[in-house]
């Protein structure tokens, strides 16, 4: 039939444009102006789409007084303030967060409902803020989140990517497709273009030093390219401060040649211009992994300079010399991506600001911080000294300085130690030679850091050893990380965060910003009626993922089963091949059940989720096993109704939202010290597995009862490693279940006999990530899990006592300790 127009109901629309103040709010006014101003459309004839960019945008005009505010402020009072530097932020959604840190979801969700939307429809129409790769980005974005919310003068700076981490497809024979992912196509309400705020960034060129006895050069010709300023407000929770993340848009410096142009050469005018967009056009979809591509540092420098620009304008603002730089700014590196900040600013001071060297070098060291997210080798950054010398001739130059000066006092503490100077060298020999950037980043810094206790340990002891033992061991720390506890649990979870502000008796506004509060859950694990409402909860969340699987893909789901989970970026160290191994493994058990032992068997539902780098050959292959896997067991009458799996395409911010809430067990199965800390660990806040990254200090605070720990620990695995080089043994004899499994992925139980022995020979030789020496563990591990999860009582209270012991992995403690500790910064009241 014909769709009744207006939706909801007629005279609330028509009061709203006529402005006369009845049951209207000012929600509904300022919704339905928008519809006919911003949008121009016809209030009556609105679709979701519409009407979610209305409450955007009306959203907006709220956080755009807090945030002039919170700039204002700033800007009389000049507080120190800290900059987080992160070519990644991957913000998901706003507008729900948006809401609730305002403190307005209810009366939105009202407002609309009588304009005829329903709220959760609305908030559906958002597209993800995509601009990360995984966990790092991620961490950035809850820092953000946190400091916001901490009242702390923090500010992002990032990259304005037009393509954010690729849409993930997966093709009819299993195997993912990337798709890219046009996130401002539909506009974006929530960034503020400033044409205003511009600087120009050179390329190329020649760098001259001018031999007058002081360390300056210039640095002419080449390429300049205009980077503009896209501000996206940064709420923080129940209060006024609302920071700032401040993206770059890279465009050419002038439209186009103009000469070419008139001569006929219309592709030789629009070249430059292309080339200069390109530099801000697409996330590069790597993580753990460096390519040493001419663009990527070419997006690192034009980020970095831009920034740099940016934060120097304002200080001198605020009037006082160049030597109190560090007394009013601090930096704040995320891993090396943005190191070039360190030979920049050094070019400014000296070049431009007419700095001596040591003067120079003294403001540097005290204004950036330096932190560490993984001692994966393939993923420390280096760049080939002749694409630098190229690109960004100054800046070798000033390498070389800092690394001549630095390898003279290296020499000086260490005489005559000429390998420790080959070690330690900014420069590593080779062909071509390569500028090592977490050596710069970290003699550059005034403090260094990992992410989790275990990471920081091996941070000190293994890549940076020599420089702890240079430097004195007090320039390193640890800050292991946190989630932010507002979209992680609130926004996520919103039944499960009422019922414990109504059992607490605490308002959320309390509890949500000091998470330590939720210890005050503990006696409750002994309340039978607050049990089986946590119980509840979960299943309606349970049921929440199945429906919408069944919308998305059509699998019907059995919410009955146990929910386990492993969601993260597809790595051969984390491991989603045991995973999937262990799967198999139970298949062919329960294969060979009778009806009796199956009888005695828990349902579980097995879903992965997750992106692989598109060059990343081995971790493709996982998912096409991981599909294909599925395929045939889904399928079997033998064992379908007691084993399922899943494979959830295009894994992102707002996928998380709905799978976390739902997961009884998660898997951080990592081979021990490979995973730096883990973030989503600490989302899924139940049970976990593996002694790696932060799980350690999880098990610390909830108990080693409430998580299932298995396999080899840190310590252990570059003996295994030895042991598997110099003295392998055929798996058939070290693990005979594993063998059994590989035998049959190869026979092609799953289809395509051969296309897996890639996958399987990385197993079968080498072994670098140790899956025959913890199969079995795991598999135990995996039993235990089955065995406490029939005690429904007993795993409810392990699930109540997790969450209540979570406290410390608040992004809120991480980054007042980044505060506290590290920057030298203190919360500002906004009035
Ligand atoms: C990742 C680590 C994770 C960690 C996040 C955030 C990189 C280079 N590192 O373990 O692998 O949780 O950083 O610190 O992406």
């Amino acid at each position: 039939g014909k769709e009744k127009w207006p939706r909801g109901e007629e005279k609330v629309w028509k009061d709203a444009m006529r402005d006369v103040d009845t049951e209207v709010t000012s929600i509904t006014k300022s919704f339905v102006n928008h519809v006919q101003t911003s949008l121009a459309r016809q209030p009556y004839n609105l679709d979701n789409l519409g009407a979610y960019q209305a409450a955007a945008l009306s959203v907006r005009d709220n956080l755009l007084v807090n945030w002039n505010e919170t700039a204002l402020q700033y800007t009389r009072k000049a507080p120190k303030r800290a900059y987080y530097l992160s070519l990644e932020f991957l913000m998901g959604r706003t507008l729900d967060n948006a809401l609730l840190n305002l403190g307005l979801k209810d009366q939105y969700s009202e407002g609309v409902k009588k304009l005829g939307f329903s709220v959760e429809d609305i908030l559906d129409q958002e597209r993800d803020a995509a601009l990360g790769n995984g966990g790092l980005g991620r961490l950035a974005a809850c820092y953000l989140d946190s400091s916001a919310s901490q009242e702390l003068p923090v500010w992002g700076y990032g990259l304005r990517y037009k393509y954010g981490i690729f849409q993930q497809l997966i093709s009819p024979a299993g195997d993912q497709l990337e798709a890219p992912d046009p996130w401002l196509d539909n506009q974006n309400p929530w960034e503020l273009p400033r044409l205003d705020v511009s600087y120009e960034i050179r390329f190329y060129g020649q760098a001259e030093r001018l031999g007058d006895g002081t360390p300056r050069a210039t640095w002419s010709g080449g390429q300049e390219v205009l980077a503009v300023a896209y501000d996206v407000m940064i709420p923080g929770c129940y209060t006024k401060t609302t920071n700032n993340l401040r993206l770059w848009e890279s465009k050419p410096k002038r439209g186009f040649d103009l000469n070419s142009f008139n001569a006929g050469n219309y592709e030789g005018a629009v070249e430059a211009s292309n080339s200069a967009a390109a530099i801000t056009s697409v996330l590069y979809p790597n993580d753990h992994t460096t390519f040493g591509k001419e663009l990527r540092l070419k997006q690192q420098y034009f980020w970095t300079a831009a920034s740099l620009a940016d934060i120097l304008r304002r200080f001198k603002n605020i009037g006082k010399p160049i030597t109190e730089f560090p007394d009013y700014v601090a930096i704040q590196l995320n891993d090396t991506h943005p190191t070039l900040a360190i030979p920049e600013l050094m070019r400014i001071l000296i070049d431009e600001e007419d700095q001596p060297w040591s003067t120079a070098w003294q403001i540097v060291t005290n204004t950036f911080f330096y932190t560490n997210h993984t001692v994966l080798p393939e993923a420390l950054e280096k760049w080939p000294v002749p694409l630098m010398e190229h690109l960004l001739p100054r800046h070798m130059q000033i390498i070389y300085d800092i690394n001549l000066l630095f390898l003279q006092s290296v020499e000086k503490k260490f005489p005559g130690d000429r390998d420790r100077l080959g070690r330690m060298s900014l420069i590593e020999e080779g062909f071509p030679k390569q500028v090592r950037m977490a050596y710069l980043a970290c003699i550059g810094s005034r403090k260094v850091n990992g992410v989790a206790e275990l990471h920081s340990d091996l941070v000190k002891t293994t890549i940076l050893k020599d420089f702890v033992e240079f430097e004195g061991i007090s320039k390193f720390g640890n800050v292991t990380n946190g989630i932010t506890p507002r979209r992680w649990l609130d926004q996520c979870n919103p039944e499960l965060s009422s019922l414990i502000s109504s059992t607490l008796k605490v308002d959320k506004a309390v509890w949500l910003k000091d998470l330590t509060r939720l210890e005050a859950l503990l006696p409750f694990t002994e309340d039978e009626a607050f049990r089986k409402e946590w119980a509840a909860i979960k299943q309606r969340n349970k049921e929440r993922l199945a429906h919408h699987v069944q919308t998305t893909l059509g699998f019907t789901i059995n919410t009955n089963a146990m929910f386990d989970v492993q969601i993260k970026r597809l790595h051969e160290y984390k491991r989603q091949t045991l995973n999937i191994l262990g799967v198999i493994h139970r298949y062919l058990t329960l294969k060979n059940m009778s009806a009796a032992e199956k009888k005695k068997v828990n349902p579980r539902v097995v879903f992965f989720a997750g992106k692989a780098a598109p060059a990343y050959y081995i971790a493709k292959l996982t998912i096409r096993l991981i599909v294909n896997v599925a395929r045939i067991i889904n399928e079997d009458p033998d064992t379908k109704d007691l084993l399922q799996l899943y494979f959830l395409p295009d894994y992102s911010v707002s996928l998380a939202e709905v799978l976390i809430p739902a997961s009884d067990i998660s898997q951080h199965i990592s081979t021990a010290g490979t995973e730096a800390s883990g973030t989503s660990n600490m989302k899924c806040s139940l049970t976990r597995m593996l002694v790696d990254g932060a799980n350690i200090e999880i098990a610390e605070e909830v108990g080693e009862s409430n998580v299932f720990f298995f396999g080899h620990l840190t310590p252990a695995v570059e003996d295994l490693r030895y042991q598997h080089t110099y003295h392998p043994t055929p798996i058939e004899e070290k693990c005979p279940a594993l063998a059994n499994v590989l035998n049959q992925v190869s026979a092609g139980l799953f289809g395509d006999a051969h296309v897996y022995e890639p996958l399987l020979n990385t197993i079968r030789q080498g072994d670098h990530y140790l899956l025959s020496d913890d199969f079995d563990s795991y598999i135990a591990a995996l039993a235990m899990v089955d065995e406490a999860y029939l005690d429904q009582t007993e795993w409810v209270k392990k699930s109540i006592r997790t969450t209540a012991k979570m406290g410390k992995f608040s992004s809120d403690r991480a980054i007042n300790e980044y505060a506290e500790s590290y920057w030298n910064i203190e919360a500002q009241k906004i009035a």
